[in-house]
């Protein structure tokens, strides 16, 4: 990929977009195509037609889709299956149609079967029942890596696939309804401190495992595999460690220097109990990441208090 092809990152003004555009401008590549929701709706056929027939780019990375927590995919279940399937319909369609090199489509660690073998190798996909919460977005992603790996053999399109586990980082979504867990609590533990609010609300029992990724760290692996991998089989992209919600929402605690306490509401869905991806493929491939838990979430934390335009917020 020389620094000035024409790349198109889809999705630019999400949190992995933005972090793959942030990632290629620090690399010196200077063709950046963008454009925002507003002016070309991804899920609007001709509208990607005529974009893609008229700027021509050689590379995609397609970090566009609707994305949320355990709430928003199991409210919104219809737009989370219909807006992921046609963005990415329209986008790799179009790809193969304008004589795209390469693309890097983002996937997630959720297509995994609900009671995946932990922690879950790439060889998992389709062997078992998809977690009910986020079945329709878990459905859609693995439409997209099928889409890529169809049109590689029938067409011989370099389309690779890449399965993030849980992700945080600049530019999250903050939406105490609908964000994902590690931004709901930075927020939820902010604001009962400045409100002096004596506990703090976790959803489930606190048992569930994840695994958390920088974002940062993901945009990095992408151009790491956009440059040196080109197979269709799919690469999952995760720190290989995972921990209880109960002791992330301890670290957020400590990291927002929160005193009250926490309360376990039961009532709200727990989710798949545990969502570890085995990184031994892409460790071997040369890639790893870099960016510890701890060190991620006190940038994080710190950086969400700033935008609250409130000091006295520091980490630690
Ligand atoms: O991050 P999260 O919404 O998504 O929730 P998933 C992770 C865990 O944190 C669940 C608990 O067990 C939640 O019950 N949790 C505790 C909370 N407090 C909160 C809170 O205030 N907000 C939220 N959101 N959760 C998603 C999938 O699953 O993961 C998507 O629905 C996608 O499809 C994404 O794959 C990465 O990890 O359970």
């Amino acid at each position: 990929m020389e620094k000035n092809a024409k790349i198109f990152v889809a999705g630019h003004r999400g949190m992995v977009g933005s972090a793959i555009k942030r990632r290629l401008e620090k690399e010196g590549y200077n063709n950046i195509v963008i454009r925002t929701s507003k002016e070309l709706d991804l899920r609007d056929q001709a509208a990607v037609r005529e974009f893609f027939e008229t700027e021509k780019p050689e590379y995609v990375f397609l970090a566009a889709a609707k994305v949320g927590g355990i709430h928003a995919n199991n409210t919104y279940r219809a737009e989370f299956i219909y807006d992921n399937i046609t963005i990415q319909s329209n986008v790799i369609h179009q790809s193969y149609l304008n004589g795209v090199k390469k693309l890097v489509f983002l996937g997630s660690s959720c297509i995994y079967p609900k009671f995946a073998p932990q922690p879950m190798k790439e060889e998992v996909l389709l062997t078992g029942a998809l977690e009910p919460t986020n079945e329709p977005y878990a459905i859609a992603k693995i439409a997209g890596i099928k889409m890529c790996q169809a049109y590689h053999a029938q067409y011989g399109c370099n389309y690779i696939s890449l399965m993030p586990t849980n992700l945080y980082g600049p530019n999250d979504n903050y939406d105490l309804q609908n964000a994902h867990v590690l931004p709901a609590l930075i927020r939820k533990f902010y604001e009962a401190k400045v409100e002096g609010k004596p506990y703090v609300e976790i959803w489930g029992t606190g048992s569930p495992r994840r695994e958390f990724l920088h974002v940062d760290d993901l945009a990095d692996a992408a151009l790491f595999l956009m440059l040196n991998y080109d197979s269709p089989e799919i690469v999952n992209v995760g720190t290989g460690e995972d921990l209880t919600i109960r002791d992330l929402a301890l670290l957020i605690q400590k990291c927002i220097g929160y005193t009250g306490e926490l309360r376990f509401n039961t009532d709200k869905p727990d989710g798949t109990p545990r969502k570890l991806l085995d990184v031994s493929k892409i460790n071997n491939l040369g890639w790893k990441a870099r960016i510890g838990l701890e060190e991620g979430v006190r940038a994080v934390c710190r950086e969400y208090a700033q935008q609250r335009k409130l000091s006295g917020v520091e980490a630690g």
